[in-house]
C-alpha cells in the first residue's frame, strides 16, 4: 500500500509515532517539574492561564479546519471538536471546564479570559498554530492535530502526579482532564486514518511528519516560555502574570 516513491501507512504510521516519541512535551524539563511535585503555585497558575491561550484557539483553528473540508462527512465528523470545547453556548464545553481550572487555582476568570497576564511567547506560539491550520493545506491541518495520538499519554502522567503532590489539587480542580482522553482518542483515531488516507504521495507524507513536528514544537515553546519566565523572577516580562511575591 506504499504512495507513489514514499511509506506504506504502517511505515508512515510508525515515523508519526517516533515524532511523537521524540518531540512530544511529555519530554519537557517544565512538564518533568510539574509530576515531581517542584512547581511553586505561581508557577502552576502561570501555567493554567497561558494554557488557557491554546484552549481558547482550537475551536478557531477547528473552524478554520471545517472551512477547508469540502466533504460533509469529515465536516460532520470535525464539527464535534468545536461542541467539544464550547458546548451548546460557548461556556459548558473544554474552554470552561479549563477556565475552572485556572480558577480552582485561585485566578481571577476575567484576567484568565483577557489573555493579558500570558506571555509573549505564548500568545506566538498559539498564533502560529492558528495561522498555520488557516494557511496550510487541509491534510497539514489534520496532521497538525495528530499530537492527540499522545496527550492520553501525558495527561495520564500529569493528573495522578498533580493530585498526589500538591495538597491544593483536587479531583474537582482537573475535571477538565477527565474527559479530553476519550474525546482524543476518537479524535486522534480519525485524524489518523484520514492523514494514512491522504497522504499519498512521498511530498504530501513529508508534510504531514513536518506538521507533526510543527505542532509538536508549538507545544514545547509553550513549555520553553513557561520555564524560562517563572525559572527566574527577573525573566518575567512587564505585563505578564507575577507571582505575589515578586510584585
Ligand atoms: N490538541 C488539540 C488539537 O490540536 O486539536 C486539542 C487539544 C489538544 C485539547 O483539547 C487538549 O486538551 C490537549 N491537551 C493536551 C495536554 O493536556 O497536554 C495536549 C494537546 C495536544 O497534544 O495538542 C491537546
Amino acid at each position: 500500500d506504499a504512495a507513489e516513491g514514499g511509506l506504506s501507512k504502517s511505515e508512515l504510521e510508525a515515523v508519526l509515532r517516533q515524532v511523537g516519541a521524540e518531540r512530544y512535551h511529555n519530554r519537557h524539563p517544565f512538564h518533568h517539574k510539574m509530576t515531581s511535585g517542584a512547581l511553586s503555585k505561581a508557577e502552576m497558575q502561570a501555567w493554567a492561564l497561558n494554557r488557557y491561550c491554546y484552549q481558547a484557539v482550537i475551536p478557531r483553528k477547528d473552524a478554520m479546519i471545517l472551512a477547508h473540508a469540502e466533504d460533509p462527512a469529515f465536516r460532520a465528523a470535525w464539527r464535534k471538536r468545536i461542541e467539544d470545547h464550547d458546548g451548546e453556548d460557548g461556556w459548558s464545553g473544554g474552554i470552561a471546564r479549563w477556565l475552572h481550572l485556572a480558577t480552582s487555582l485561585g485566578l481571577d476568570a476575567e484576567a484568565v479570559k483577557s489573555e493579558k497576564l500570558a506571555l509573549p511567547a505564548t500568545r506566538f506560539a498559539v498564533g502560529a498554530y492558528l495561522s498555520f491550520c488557516t494557511n496550510r493545506t487541509l491534510l497539514e491541518a489534520v496532521a497538525s492535530s495528530l499530537t492527540e495520538m499522545f496527550s492520553p499519554l501525558i495527561i495520564g502522567e500529569r493528573v495522578p502526579a498533580m493530585l498526589a503532590k500538591y495538597d491544593y489539587i483536587t479531583e474537582d480542580t482537573l475535571a477538565y482532564f477527565s474527559r479530553r482522553p476519550e474525546q482524543a482518542s476518537r479524535d486522534a483515531d480519525f485524524a489518523l486514518a484520514y492523514v494514512l488516507e491522504h497522504a499519498d504521495t512521498a511530498e504530501h507524507q513529508q508534510q504531514a511528519i513536518d506538521a507533526l513536528v510543527f505542532k509538536c514544537d508549538i507545544l514545547w515553546a509553550m513549555l520553553d516560555a513557561l520555564q524560562h519566565a517563572y525559572g527566574a523572577p527577573t525573566n518575567i516580562p512587564p505585563g505578564a502574570f507575577r507571582p505575589e511575591a515578586a510584585r
